[in-house]
């Protein structure tokens, strides 16, 4: 840091603030803010960063800045956030910023041309450049792609992901209906997986790998989606202003008169999955809905968890019925789904009381009859199978030599509310499941040379209470942080090593061991679950007992306190998560439930069940509520998404959530540095501050321009050719370097040399001629 210049100095909301560096101390700063002249206040060495001249400057590629770090990033984030600039890039890498207002002309159909071919960087960063550079790769190295959106909720990754699809079916489609259906199938997606939070109005409560497939064209032939991981819980509870998932509130608003008689539909507010966890605010009022429309008021937070006028559930639902008749749903089949989504809140209001007899269990309440019968009408079960399914469970008896006696345990009221909700989760999972089947269908493809597959998974979680669902996401999360660290970090110092750059070194949090803890074979925690689960009482207790005594003074978990279990994740010690699992991790209904389903009257209903995991042994194990570990399969998926990922070329879109109120033209420092530390953005820069972030091998530049060569140049070996090349271009000897098999470029500098070499024919020959010239 040079004297007399202003330094970034940390600022508790801002993230960084101006400042004048005024007393050097042995490991901290004095520092002099500029915007508060003779106040002064103490930063540790390690925070302060040298700021660019111009400090209203901004750049597309933040690698074209003097100083790469994480102040004159945020800085320049926040300069191109105030122009609307909501991309950046730092190389190849993009970042996104939420802009919470549609910002004109973005993403229409002339940005969408404009990208078409374009080398990144030679137009400004764009989500629509990530996804031509993607196609561009697939074509050209003849390798699948993937392209990572990452963030955490609300930070927009649904949105991008959606302007990924739309590019490349729009430029690159078949021209047919399959293009269409790749888009129209969201809508869908949406209404059964998304749900209003208090983080994000439309919030995937999945993820999912959406694969486009090319034929040897390279035209669209084709889709796939990959879904993982449903938060079930929501179907039966939500927390203070959050809502169930869209379609429950959908179908109630917007169904025809005929409909909703048929599926004995009311209001959202009579059915219990909808009505509980809810503040209730009505937004009928007009005043309500004024502060609705004004989003920058955060007031309008405070308003509509069940008629929310910022979601047009009457309006969503129309939208939702055209998307549906584009990929090809008929009415029966609307119908089909719209029934079991009935019959689900249906059996949300069943409700049990004591019987009050000795045997201690118990019976529907009066007024859930007619609530049984519409459910088991819209699921195709018989009524007193249903009621004798809920209350009690069946068992096998060994008492007095009887072996395999079967017997029905009556169920006490907490118990049958569980049952019931289970069931609910069981149904409407499976609807899930059904309706990404469903949607599959619709644009089927018998080969593909290959795809480009878009990955749109929740980032990092971190509440105030936290779940099962945050460690399988957070789990999810570190093995993705891996794959990225993989990719950027490590196979870019072990390139320059190879190629003899002799670049420094950057060192990274390696985090190998915190995965290992979580999915290591028997030792890890997810085995550790399984295995309380499978036990006669398992208890969270005991399991965090277990953990604690297989990984003694492990250095990421701490003492259990009561039953809780806490995994630090790297570098953030005062947060981790808690898991309360057991019943989580299973998923699995009782017996009599799971076959009263199977054997539904409703062939629609049936077909959700069918191939169900219980096998034959858990179904003659009947007295034991049988096993099925949600967390091993979670496991399962993911490892077959990271060997998918590994197979292919890949992009990173990092989105950013600009403040937490989500509106509009507020930018909250240190809560956006904080998303770009999480993401690994700052190692990056580490690495880039140092490094060559764009190359091309010198064989590809040779093939490239060799038929504008003379024969006798054709002779050179391509790294002789390149070097006379690059002589003659007269390009600055500091913005690349020759490695044994490639060029490398320092940031930026790659497109420069891109548009040279694309320039008109007639000009490279001239650029040629001065090749041969240079060699004799
Ligand atoms: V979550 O993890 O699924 O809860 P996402 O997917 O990261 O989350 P989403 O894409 O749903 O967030 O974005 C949240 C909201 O921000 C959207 O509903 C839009 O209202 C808004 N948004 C996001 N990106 C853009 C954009 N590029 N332009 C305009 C946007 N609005
Ligand atoms: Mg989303």
């Amino acid at each position: 840091m040079e004297d007399g210049k202003p330094v970034w100095a940390p600022h508790p909301t801002d993230g960084f603030q101006l400042g004048m560096i005024v007393d050097i101390g042995a490991d901290a700063l004095t520092i002099e803010p500029l915007s508060q002249r003779g106040k002064t206040f103490l930063a540790p060495m390690s925070q302060v960063f040298p700021a660019e001249d111009d400090v209203n400057k901004h750049v597309d590629d933040n690698c074209s800045l003097m100083y790469l770090n994480e102040a004159t990033l945020l800085n320049n984030v926040r300069v191109r956030y105030n122009k609307d600039h909501i991309y950046t890039y730092v190389a190849n890498i993009l970042i996104a910023v939420n802009p919470y207002y549609d910002i004109p002309k973005l993403y229409g159909p002339e940005a969408i041309k404009s990208y078409q071919g374009k080398s990144l960087g030679t137009l400004p960063p764009h989500v629509y450049a990530i996804a031509d550079k993607a196609y561009r790769d697939m074509k050209v190295l003849k390798m699948s792609q993937s392209i990572i959106v990452s963030g955490e909720s609300g930070a927009g990754k649904t949105e991008n992901t959606k302007f990924v699809l739309r590019y490349l079916t729009t430029t690159y489609g078949s021209g047919q209906d399959i293009d269409e259906r790749i888009v129209e199938a969201n809508p869908l997606l949406e209404a059964f997986g998304n749900a209003k939070t208090v983080r994000n109005n439309n919030s995937s409560r999945f993820g999912k790998f959406v694969e486009i497939h090319f034929n040897d064209k390279n035209a669209v032939v084709g889709g796939f989606v990959s879904h993982y991981l449903l938060e079930k819980s929501r179907i039966c509870m939500q927390s203070n202003d959050e809502r169930n998932y869209h379609i429950f509130y959908r179908l109630c608003a917007g169904a025809s008169e005929d409909i909703k008689k048929k599926l004995h539909l009311d209001s959202p507010d009579s059915f219990r999955y909808l009505n509980r966890g809810c503040t209730r605010y009505f937004a009928s009022k007009d005043s309500d809905k004024q502060i609705m429309q004004n989003r920058k008021s955060p007031e309008h937070l405070k308003v509509g968890a069940l008629k929310d006028p910022l979601l047009d559930d009457h309006g969503d639902f129309n939208r939702m019925c055209v998307a549906m008749k584009k990929i090809g749903l008929d009415d029966t089949e609307k119908l089909d789904l719209f029934r079991v989504v009935a019959g689900v809140l249906h059996l949300g209001n069943i409700d049990f009381e004591e019987t009050g007899s000795s045997s201690g269990g118990c019976v529907l309440k009066n007024q859930s009859g007619q609530t049984l019968e519409y459910c088991a009408d819209l699921l195709g079960l018989d009524q007193d199978d249903l009621r004798v399914s809920l209350t009690t469970r069946v068992m096998l008896t060994t008492a007095g030599g009887a072996k395999g006696t079967v017997i029905k345990v009556p169920l006490k009221v907490e118990q049958a509310n569980n049952a019931r909700d289970a069931l609910a989760k069981a149904v409407y999972s499976r609807l899930f499941d059904h309706v990404v089947k469903r949607v599959n269908q619709c644009f089927p493809f018998e080969t593909s040379s290959n795809f480009i597959g878009v990955l749109d998974i929740a980032g990092f979680e971190y509440f105030e209470h936290n779940s099962f669902e945050q460690f399988c996401i957070n789990y999810c999360n570190e093995k993705l942080q891996q794959f990225f660290n993989e990719r950027i970090l490590k196979e870019e110092q072990e390139l320059y090593q190879r190629e003899g750059l002799g670049v420094n070194e950057v060192h990274y949090v390696d985090n190998q061991d915190c995965i290992d803890l979580v999915e290591a074979k028997l030792v890890g925690v997810l085995d550790i679950l399984d295995e309380e689960n499978r036990l006669p009482q398992p208890s969270d207790q005991h399991f965090a007992l277990a953990v604690h005594s297989k990984h003694k003074d492990h250095f990421r978990l701490t003492v259990p306190r009561k039953s809780k279990l806490t995994i630090h994740r790297n570098l953030r010690d005062d947060e981790g998560f808690i898991i309360r699992a057991i019943e989580k991790n299973n998923d699995a209904l009782h017996m009599s439930l799971e076959s009263l389903v199977c054997e539904s009257k409703d062939k629609f209903v049936r077909e959700l069940f069918e191939n169900s995991n219980t096998t034959k042994d858990s179904k003659q194990k009947a007295g034991k509520l049988s096993f099925i570990s949600v967390g091993n399969k979670f496991k399962t998926q993911l490892n077959l998404l990271l060997e998918k990922l590994r197979s292919t070329g890949s992009s990173f879109i990092r989105c950013v959530k600009p403040n937490l109120k989500m509106v509009s033209h507020q930018f909250e420092g240190a809560l956006i540095l904080s998303q770009l530390q999480c993401s690994g953005m700052v190692s990056v820069l580490d690495l880039m501050q140092g490094g060559f972030p764009s190359r091309a091998p010198f064989h590809e530049l040779y093939n490239m321009y060799k038929q504008y060569m003379p024969d006798k140049l054709t002779r050179l070996n391509p790294r002789l050719f390149c070097k006379a090349l690059f002589k003659a271009l007269g390009l600055n000897d500091n913005d690349f370097k020759f490695g044994l098999t490639r060029v490398f470029f320092r940031p930026g500098k790659f497109a420069e040399f891109d548009q040279i070499m694309k320039s008109d024919p007639d000009h490279l020959a001239e650029l040629l001629k001065k090749v041969n010239k240079w060699l004799v």
